[in-house]
């Protein structure tokens, strides 16, 4: 009887080793032949147009690699994580990436407020977090494993105060409607700022909340005050409505929005009254060189859509994670030490948005640019600005 006991254990033992060398040599073989990234941003919720531009900028720089013989040669595959716009959200996802060793580095989060509730946690893990559309002033602040390739919302505030004044003329008074959350806020600083210190008359500032969908109330009030210009620090999600109440409320004064706004959902959603709406952006396709057509049309070849502004900087945004991980290696760490070491124009990764390296902090030095809205279209505005920002 002892010796039947003896040789049963014997046999349990050797079933449960057999069993977990199979399985860390399958998830060995599954590491070895793919590389795996995180795609974060907001893939459903009330900003999912913009999640679903990343999510083909990704998919489409992905399929272009792969096809190209991947990356050290294994397939890169791209993981997403939806964190609906929202920072509770946000943190969730981030500890779930940052909890999955194969993953690994992040592009996303998009929305400011998500960047920051991730900072922390990918900061502890250490694993890099690109940002492709994050662009309050604090995103990258504190942390040496988070980067934004495209500007911050300080340089955009200044940018979109001087064009006013250049572009629009002297005596504008202003009224700014702002999304109160990191993203709206911060920008609206950043514009007050400039825009007082050019004599810019603001005459009103006005907070909404992101969950709000009738203005009508507060827009009654702004027209009240008779604004030349009303600046929009929010998303198009809401500016959308608040260009078609405004209109309907009779209100003419110029509209002005910032990135937050440059989605063709807002063109949708406004309708005719997005008509002659301005928008500063960090990237104008057709202001972009033979590389950004090549994958405008690429891209329309494959999704039956153009791609907007978000879908071009995610697009680069694959492609200098993949050459981090070809150039410094394959783990979190080189990564970041990769990315850290491109911090100069002559070590800058040209994508189609064009040039980007970074400071001692992560964020980078990009142009901005001005569309306008011409027969339900976004098209370059007549004037730019570019090397006088
Ligand atoms: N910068 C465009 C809007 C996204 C964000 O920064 O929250």
């Amino acid at each position: 009887m002892k010796n039947r006991a003896r040789s049963t254990v014997l046999l349990v033992i050797c079933v449960v080793t057999f069993v977990m060398i199979m399985g860390f040599s399958l998830a060995g073989c599954e590491n070895r032949n793919e590389i795996k990234i995180a795609v974060a941003g907001p893939f459903t919720g009330s900003v999912a147009a913009f999640g679903e531009m990343i999510k083909r900028g990704a998919e489409l720089k992905a399929k272009e690699i792969n096809a190209a013989g991947g990356v050290n040669g294994k397939t890169l595959t791209l993981l997403f994580e939806d964190d609906t716009g929202k920072e509770k959200e946000a943190g969730l996802v981030a500890q779930r990436i940052a909890g999955n060793r194969q993953i690994l580095a992040v592009v996303g989060h998009f929305n400011s407020a998500c960047s920051l509730a991730g900072k922390p946690i990918y900061q502890r893990a250490g694993i890099v977090e690109l940002s492709p559309g994050s662009t309050n002033i604090k995103v990258c602040e504190g942390s040496d494993w988070t980067f934004r390739n495209l500007y911050r919302d300080d340089f955009q505030g200044a940018f979109v105060a001087k064009y006013i004044k250049n572009v629009l003329g002297e005596n504008q008074k202003v009224v700014i409607f702002f999304d109160n959350d990191d993203y709206g806020r911060g920008l609206k600083d950043g514009f007050t700022e400039v825009a007082e210190q050019l004599g810019l008359e603001i005459i009103a500032t006005e907070a909404y909340d992101r969950d709000n969908t009738d203005f009508k109330a507060q827009l009654t009030s702004i027209k009240a005050k008779h604004p030349h210009l009303i600046f929009i620090s929010g998303l198009y999600s809401q500016a959308g409505l608040i260009a078609s109440q405004a209109r309907e409320a009779g209100i003419t004064a110029q509209l002005f929005g910032a990135d937050g706004v440059d989605s063709p959902d807002f063109l949708e959603i406004a309708g005719d009254a997005a008509e002659g709406t301005y928008v500063s952006t960090p990237f104008v396709f057709e202001l972009g060189g033979p590389e950004a057509q090549r994958m405008a049309m690429a891209f329309e070849e494959a999704y039956g859509i153009a791609p907007d502004t978000w879908a071009a900087l995610t697009y680069d945004a694959v492609g200098m994670i993949v050459e981090a991980i070809e150039k410094g290696g394959e783990n979190r760490k080189a990564i970041r030490d990769h990315l850290a070491s491109i911090n100069s124009p002559e070590k800058g990764y040209t994508g189609i948005t064009g040039l980007t390296y970074f400071d001692e902090n992560g964020d980078c030095a990009k142009p901005a640019y001005v569309k306008i809205v011409e027969n339900g279209r976004f098209v370059p505005a007549a004037e730019q600005m570019l090397g006088m920002e």
